[in-house]
C-alpha cells in the first residue's frame, strides 16, 4: 500500500509540475503599446445659451487588431483660451463603454487649454482601468461637447495608446466566450 501511495503524489506532483509549465507559457506574452493620432482641428460647438450640451464633435480611431485591452490612455490636444470648465470629453470603446475623460474642470485640467495624457497628467473622470479586459478591434470614439456659451474651444487632436498581447488574436465571438467562463 505504501508503495501505491507514493506512486499517486508522484503522479499527482508530475501533473503540477505540468501545470506549472503552462502557467510558464504565459511570461512569453508580448505586452505591447500602440499608439494612434488622430489630428482633428476643428471647433467644438458652443454650449447654447439656455445651458445644457451643445453639439457633439465626434472623432474616431479605428482600430484593426482584434485582441484584449490591457490598458488604455488617451491624450487631448483642445485649445481653448479660457474656460475649459465649459467642456465634457468621453471615449467610447468598440464594445460599448462610455468613460469621462475631461469633465468640467476637474481632474486637475488648467482653465487654459487641455493638452496633455489621461490618466497620467490629468485624473480622468472615470477609471479608464473599466476598459481593461474589452475588445480591442472596432471604433474608438471621442466624444466632446461644450455645456456653456460663450468660451469655444478646438480639438486640435488626439491620441489612443492601447496596451495588448500581441501574441493573441481573438475573434469578438470567441472573447465573449471567454468572458462568459468570468460572469
Ligand atoms: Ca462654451
Amino acid at each position: 500500500m505504501r508503495v501505491r501511495s507514493i506512486r499517486i503524489w508522484g503522479l499527482v506532483w508530475a501533473m503540477i509540475f505540468v501545470m506549472g509549465m503552462g502557467v510558464g507559457e504565459v511570461q512569453s506574452r508580448e505586452i505591447v503599446t500602440q499608439l494612434w493620432t488622430m489630428n482633428v482641428n476643428q471647433q467644438i460647438p458652443d454650449g447654447p445659451s439656455g445651458g445644457g450640451s451643445g453639439t457633439a464633435l465626434l472623432s474616431t480611431i479605428p482600430v484593426s487588431f482584434p485582441t484584449i485591452v490591457e490598458g488604455v490612455e488617451v491624450y487631448l490636444d483642445i485649445s481653448m483660451t479660457d474656460w475649459t470648465s465649459d467642456l465634457i470629453v468621453r471615449l467610447t470603446s468598440p464594445g460599448g463603454t462610455t468613460l469621462g475623460l475631461a469633465w468640467i474642470g476637474e481632474g486637475g485640467i488648467p482653465a487654459t487649454n487641455i493638452v496633455g495624457w489621461f490618466p497620467a497628467d490629468f485624473t480622468p473622470k472615470d477609471d479608464m482601468d473599466a476598459y481593461i479586459g474589452e475588445y480591442t478591434q472596432g471604433n474608438w470614439t471621442l466624444d466632446c461637447r461644450d455645456y456653456s456659451n460663450g468660451a469655444v474651444g478646438t480639438l486640435n487632436s488626439w491620441s489612443l495608446r492601447l496596451t495588448y498581447d500581441n501574441t493573441v488574436a481573438v475573434e469578438s465571438a470567441a472573447l465573449d466566450q471567454i468572458k462568459a467562463l468570468y460572469r
